[in-house]
């Protein structure tokens, strides 16, 4: 849309005195946010009705992305950049002498997500929209998002966050367009001219209302939907005695309350089985309802829908089309299983054990009494199936129900036509130990899908400084087809080039140096190296390997305060699941050893430990582009793949890994001497799990400064770690240290010793920070999301190239 900085003034006064009866100069920043956000609505309504129609008119295949987390982050600046109105607006506000930077600042963060998963979710919504996919969200609208954390006395606090408190200016409620879903109650068939029919009685009804929120693409055309269920109470009910309807409402509308916060420890809580079907049952709904109005017969379902399920969470979507199919549509099982497995398709996240979701099959009976007697039949004909094909075990290992348990993992995988991993070495995992048995059954299904990142977010708006840099070297193509930063390579020994990617460098460290200031009143040197730890705090993550070998530089410093290290800042962002003690002890630790080495007068500013409180998207946003080295330290085969990683690759921060996760296809693009590798590999983890050979303590024992730095957790140099430093210390060194940390110890200590010494030769430092830039193109999720759109989800995109 081509908006002139003389018509938005015009449309931005106008509209301020309308909602407010106000003149702009009597304003304040939440009635100026409001106003910029209604306008942004308004400009982006036409193109979000007519790509709407378009999908209708067309009959363009659907894509619903169904996933309980999707963490957005900050609208308003994505928005106006992703219409293309982002200068316009800006120097309009200005004449009128407000600054865009106080209005970003003023929107609430809406945690509605706690990681990795959930971040993809959005990077994929933005890469849909702006690659003209006709891809949705569907989700859940949770009054409180992931708590925030708070900091006290080194111990990490939960606080909740009301994040709808002052409304949300993105989303539209639809009442028209809500759906019931049903808990509890009897159902038993019944058959009815000569076809078994369900009876129900008893149930408990919610109602689901959407509220759908546009996703607004980079292309000035598409702007897809995001669809966020919430459970009210249903009108029927409201003619209840008064007691007993609040006491209702509440049980209700706690479904969709908040957010689980926990990021892969499995919670058998039976509420979060019912937001499961909740919003699976509601999404399913609304695609049937739409999928109506065409007028087709329900067997072109698979030709006009793809559904989605992004991790187990919504793997009842499998016997919930199942449901819709059999009981509201009449089809024959075999037909409905056909159809259901062509429309659903499944991504596993992690082969954490824990996280592989189960749910005992009494509460699946209790709450959701059809959909446990459909997952009885799958399993059972399942079974049956492949009885004369594979031995029992083979048929017990996968089959869903064992145990008195319903695996969610087999539940999508069986009924689905694909199951992808996030990251090439994490697909070939699944398919040669965690899934191997249905790879051995069902090798077609699977598939490899790498993340990615959109490029929009993690430098368009975050890092303006080196946007206008990368223009001004190889014009802006790249930001439509991010493969073109390889042109970057051009530049790789040019002198000016890389001491002005060093200066863009600087100031964005002095710009979070400033922040940090502010808010926690500690000082930074940018001239030193900003190393940056930042995602969930879980023990396979390892921020205590890094923790560790920063002891190791202050008892270097301290017993040698002649000793030379280049000064650094380590920078940490993490939240841990307020019931992972583990995790918090070691958030404990960190800043506790925060505190001793940050008063530390002999130290001053050859180290600094800044641990950010309440680790978010727009603090990533302002932390990613003053890095200089990025952490992914975690034991080789753990991390699925991380995103992180990409995202500070994409900044021109160096990678210090294990070959984990996609940190194997980062080394891949930029080449060995480019990141710095150390640790085990993944298969030399595989073969001690195999022979059982690993004894943490001989670690302890032989290397003297490891030794030196775990005495440090329980003889009392760590003030106020009593508890939490024995516990740490005997996990590592009494029991078996579950991540290997000490076996990686040595070599992350050298290879951090590297770090220092290269990054002393400031050309060559920079010249490993452009080349990362220039090969992190190829992580952009416009093309993940494209290749799922053919590979899996059959559907024809318009590519961003064409
Ligand atoms: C994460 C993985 O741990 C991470 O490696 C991956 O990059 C990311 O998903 C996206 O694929 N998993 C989660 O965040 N899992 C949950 C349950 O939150």
């Amino acid at each position: 849309m081509k908006l002139t900085k003389d018509k938005f003034k015009e449309d931005y006064q106008r509209l301020l005195t309308e909602l407010y009866s106000l003149d702009i100069k009597d304003s304040e920043v939440s009635e100026q946010y409001f106003t910029l956000g209604n306008l942004i609505r308004t400009y982006a309504s036409n193109d979000w009705k007519n790509t709407n129609e378009s999908y209708l008119k067309k009959g363009e295949k659907q894509i619903y992305y169904f996933s309980m987390e999707f963490l957005l982050g900050r609208m308003l600046k994505s928005n106006l950049l992703n219409l293309d109105i982002l200068e316009v607006v800006q120097k309009g506000l200005q004449e009128f002498g407000i600054h865009l930077e106080n209005l970003i600042e003023f929107e609430v963060d809406p945690g509605l997500g706690n990681g990795g998963l959930g971040r993809l979710a959005a990077c994929f919504m933005d890469s849909m929209a702006t690659c003209a996919i006709p891809g949705h969200g569907n989700g859940i609208r949770y009054k409180y998002g992931l708590f925030k954390q708070k900091f006290v006395n080194g111990y990490q606090m939960e606080i909740p966050e009301h994040w709808l408190r002052n409304g949300n200016i993105w989303e539209v409620r639809r009442l028209n367009k809500a759906v019931t879903v049903r808990f509890y109650g009897n159902v038993w068939l019944e058959n009815s001219s000569g076809r078994l029919v369900p009876r129900y009685e008893n149930e408990e009804a919610v109602l689901a209302v959407p509220y759908d929120t546009p996703i607004i693409g980079y292309n000035e055309q598409t702007v897809n939907t995001l669809r966020l269920w919430s459970a009210e109470m249903h009108p029927q009910d409201e003619s209840h005695e008064y007691g007993a309807f609040l006491k209702q409402q509440s049980q209700i509308e706690n479904i969709s309350e908040v957010l689980y916060p926990d990021d892969s420890y499995y919670d058998g809580r039976l509420l979060r089985l019912k937001q499961e079907y909740f919003f699976v049952s509601a999404g399913i709904q609304s695609i049937i309802r739409r999928f109506k109005k065409k007028d087709l017969p329900i067997s072109h379902l698979s030709e006009e829908v793809a559904i989605h399920i992004n991790d187990t969470h919504p793997a009842l979507c499998v016997p919930e089309l199942m449901r819709i199919l059999l009981d509201d549509e009449g089809m024959d099982w075999e037909s409905a299983w056909d159809l259901t497995k062509k429309v659903l398709s499944y991504t596993n996240h992690t082969i954490m054990s824990e996280a592989l979701e189960k749910w005992p099959i009494d509460m699946m009976s209790t709450l959701l009494p059809r959909i446990h007697q459909i997952i009885c039949e799958i399993d059972q004909r399942y079974a049956a199936d492949m009885r004369y094909r594979y031995d029992d075990h083979m048929i017990e290992r996968t089959r869903i129900i064992e145990g008195g348990h319903i695996k969610m993992a087999h539940l999508a995988i069986i009924g689905s036509h694909s199951i992808n991993g996030v990251a090439k070495l994490h697909t070939d995992i699944l398919k040669e130990k965690v899934l191997h048995d249905f790879y051995l059954i069902f090798p077609s299904k699977f598939n490899n899908k790498t993340n990615g990142i959109t490029q929009r977010r993690w430098l368009l708006l975050s890092n303006e400084p080196l946007r206008q840099f990368i223009d001004s070297k190889i014009g802006s193509n790249w930001e439509v087809n991010p493969t073109d930063l390889t042109n970057l390579k051009a530049f790789q020994n040019d002198e000016d080039t890389l001491f002005k990617l060093a200066q863009i460098k600087k100031l964005n460290k002095q710009r979070f140096a400033d922040y940090v200031k502010r808010t926690m009143n500690l000082t930074l040197n940018p001239d030193a190296i900003f190393d940056v730890q930042v995602k969930r705090l879980h023990a396979y993550k390892r921020q205590l390997l890094n923790l560790l070998h920063i002891l190791s530089l202050y008892f270097k410093l301290k017993e040698n305060p002649n000793a030379y290290i280049y000064p650094r800042v380590f920078i940490f962002g993490a939240k841990a699941a307020p019931s992972y003690m583990y995790a918090k002890q070691i958030i404990k630790l960190i800043n506790s050893v925060a505190h001793m080495i940050n008063h530390d007068h002999h130290i001053g500013d050859k180290l600094k430990i800044v641990f950010v409180e309440n680790y978010s998207v727009s603090l990533a946003e302002r932390i990613i582009p003053a890095a200089d080295v990025s952490e992914q330290i975690s034991l080789a085969s753990k991390e699925a793949s991380g995103t992180g990683n990409m995202k500070l690759m994409l900044n021109g921060a160096v990678t210090v890994a294990t070959l984990d996760g996609a940190n194997v296809e980062i080394r891949d693009q930029v080449g060995p001497d480019n990141i710095i590798i150390f640790g085990l590999t993944d298969k030399e983890v595989y073969q001690y799990y195999h022979d059982g050979s690993y004894h943490a303590y001989d670690y302890y024992i032989h290397n003297p400064i490891l030794h030196r730095v775990l005495n440090a957790l329980i003889d009392g140099t760590i003030p106020g770690i009593e508890i939490e430093g024995q516990d740490i210390f005997d996990s590592l060194v009494k029991y078996g240290d579950e991540y290997f940390v000490l076996r990686d110890f040595e070599d992350y200590r050298l290879a951090q010793e590297k770090v220092d010494q290269i990054y002393r030769d400031t050309l060559r430092w920079q010249k490993m920070a452009l080349l990362n830039i220039a090969g992190a193109g190829i992580f952009s999720s416009d093309y993940t999301v494209l290749q799922y759109a053919k590979e899996i989800w059959d559907v024809s995109a318009k590519s961003t190239q064409d």
